[in-house]
């Protein structure tokens, strides 16, 4: 079993239930969720004209390899209605694989950890609330989190 943590956000349509949704096809699928986050409204990062995001992470346990967690995702997404369309723009549900177990992978169609995780409020955030002492690439996950800048993440009620 590899643990593995994953970041989900969507920005279209009903995006908490989506994101409940993907988490149950996602037990399905062979990953038990042993940790999730609550949900968290954040503003747009990378392209600022559209709507507010909801992100969370979860923490999974799971036999597939990383190249299957990876196939298993991207599927999930499809079946959710995510159409890629343009670079950073609006969706229903993305899925990131943010590590996998302590492996570092870099290679066409996967990469991890995820680049940009750590500079990424609406990722370190919710991370941060359930793997605090996550380290990822020489970091504590709550050292980041504590000097990120966080104006606009907003913690949703369950
Ligand atoms: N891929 C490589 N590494 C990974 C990984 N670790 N996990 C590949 C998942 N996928 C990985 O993804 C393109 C390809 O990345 C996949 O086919 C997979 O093989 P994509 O999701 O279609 O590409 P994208 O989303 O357009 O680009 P990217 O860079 O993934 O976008 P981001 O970085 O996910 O940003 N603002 C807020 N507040 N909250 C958000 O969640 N998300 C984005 C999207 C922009 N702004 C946001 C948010
Ligand atoms: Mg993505």
């Amino acid at each position: 079993m590899t643990r593995a943590y994953l970041g989900l956000g969507g920005n279209i349509g009903d995006v908490r239930a989506t994101l409940a949704a993907a988490l149950r096809r996602l037990e399905e699928s062979g990953a038990r969720v042993a940790a999730r986050s609550a949900d968290y409204e954040t503003p747009p990062w990378g392209k600022l004209d559209q709507p507010a995001y909801v992100n969370a992470c979860v923490a999974i346990d799971t036999a597939l390899s990383a190249d299957e967690l990876l196939a298993t995702v991207l599927k999930i997404e499809q079946e959710f209605g995510r159409r890629r369309t343009e670079k950073w723009g609006p969706r229903t549900v993305d899925i990131d694989i943010l590590t996998y177990g302590d492996e570092t992978i870099d290679r066409p169609g996967l990469v991890v950890p995820h680049p940009y995780m750590l500079e990424r409020a609406f990722v370190v955030v919710p991370l941060a609330e359930i793997a605090p002492d996550l380290v990822v690439k020489g970091e504590r996950v709550g050292d980041v989190s504590a000097r990120v800048e966080r104006e606009g993440i907003r913690r949703l009620a369950d």
